[in-house]
């Protein structure tokens, strides 16, 4: 099966930019369980562009909102999500008529898809090219109509292009509002998996889950797919924060809301973290690879900056109960008022790409409500330099994310999928 794979992925190999082209190299190798297995290398640009004129290229549309474009390491297919549960796949900027895999209902799939439900989250194990196995986030109503949110490892087939047609449930969390469900997941440059998982729901935090270091919502949580623990399908790092008691000891950061769309900075380990606020504030968090075990990013003792029962929102828990206590909690580096025009934050990735050597650093960012598009990048101090761009993007993105070359693609609610480019 791997050789199949690796011929065709060798054969499939192109170039970044545009319709710059660069023959196929195969030289490269990884050591997977003491096997020395031959990877392809995706080279780097021919031609960069120099400038700071950011511009969306519109390569292809999916059925239904997309949410999210990535793909495995060091491979040039990029894979797009569907929210009605499929994976679609891109060659050559070329959408394939058949999806990579569908877990839809309509395929007698269990993703229940629908408002901020549905296939939401997508992450290639960091061996891909040797294992074959990738991870997906969504939401369930199956079995007995329950709502629950789970991630499933999954493995591609003898066909490269093709998965097999179920995956393993993982870890499932039960869920009680079909919304603020996460969904981001991502392997750390520890090998490990990150998972962001909403407070559950309605309004306010009303389960008080988001500060509850027992329950795994309104968190990251933190998994090794690798090593299982004793009737697990996953073990647990040493170093996670809640290994010894305390908490769950999946937990690996609080007081999330609704960390829809987040990502690692890949050269720095650094979390950007978008999280939905409630009725006032969008907040962008930066939380540093050494500050992450254990933070508290404050909800819902906090929105923002803003103690959370201060608002005319259904923020409503009392000072008494909550009082709005700043020490040991992390702030947002960035935060936009829904009178702005924010309603829904959408973080995106750190740009390590090598098409547009000035965009290197900067981290692009936008709002599902407001569109637009905004870069950022980290000051010594760990404030930030922030750049409201200016020209028209898409309308309702749902994400902003790299592949394996570190170019950027914007998906939307209409399923359109974007690259990222820039000029003078
Ligand atoms: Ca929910
Ligand atoms: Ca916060």
């Amino acid at each position: 099966m791997r050789s199949t794979t690796l011929v065709a992925l060798s054969v499939a190999i192109v170039a970044a930019c545009g319709s710059s082209k660069k023959p196929a190299r195969d030289d490269a190798a990884v050591i997977d369980d003491g096997k020395l297995v031959d990877a392809p290398v995706i080279p780097s640009c021919e031609n960069p562009v120099a400038g700071e004129q950011v511009t969306m290229r519109r390569i292809g549309g999916v059925v239904g909102a997309a949410l999210l474009a990535t793909s495995p390491p060091n491979d040039p297919r990029l894979f797009v999500l569907e929210q009605r549960g499929a994976i679609r796949l891109f060659k050559d900027e070329v959408l394939q008529p058949d999806p990579f895999l569908d877990l839809s209902v309509d395929a007698g799939g269990p993703v229940a898809a629908g408002g901020e439900q549905g296939l939401l989250g997508l992450a290639f194990h960091p061996q891909y090219a040797a294992n074959g196995q990738f991870f997906v986030f969504y939401t369930t109503r199956v079995p007995n109509n329950t709502l629950r949110d789970v991630v499933a490892r999954c493995t591609v087939s003898s066909n490269p292009d093709l998965a097999n047609p179920t995956c393993v449930e993982v870890l499932s969390i039960p869920d009680f509002a079909g919304n603020h469900n996460g969904g981001m997941i991502e392997f750390g440059n520890d090998g490990l998996l990150y998972i962001g998982t909403g407070d559950g729901g309605g309004g306010g935090d009303p389960q008080r889950t988001a500060q509850n270091p027992a329950s795994l919502l309104g968190k990251f949580l933190r998994i090794d797919v690798d090593n299982k623990a004793a009737g697990k399908d996953y073990g647990i790092p040493a170093d996670n924060p809640f290994v010894a008691g305390g908490g769950a000891p999946e937990v690996f950061m609080l007081g999330l809301r609704n960390p829809w769309r987040w990502s690692f900075d890949r050269a720095t380990g650094d979390l950007w973290i978008g999280d939905v606020g409630q009725g006032q504030i969008e907040e962008l968090h930066v939380v540093k690879a050494a500050d992450q075990r254990g933070a508290n990013l404050g909800w819902s003792v906090y929105e923002g900056n803003s103690c959370c029962d201060t608002q005319a929102d259904n923020c409503t828990q009392s000072g008494a109960q909550y009082p709005c206590e700043p020490t040991g909690k992390l702030f947002p580096q960035d935060s936009r008022t829904h009178a702005s025009g924010w309603i829904s934050i959408i973080a995106g990735q750190v740009y390590r790409g090598t098409c547009y050597p000035d965009l290197v650093g900067w981290h692009f960012y936008t709002d599902y409500g407001k569109g637009g598009l905004v870069k950022a990048r980290l000051q010594p101090a760990g404030t930030l330099e922030i750049v409201d761009l200016p020209g028209t993007f898409p309308a309702k993105p749902t994400s902003l994310h790299a592949d394996s070359r570190g170019e950027l693609y914007m998906t939307n609610d209409v399923g359109s999928v974007y690259h990222l480019e820039a000029g003078p």
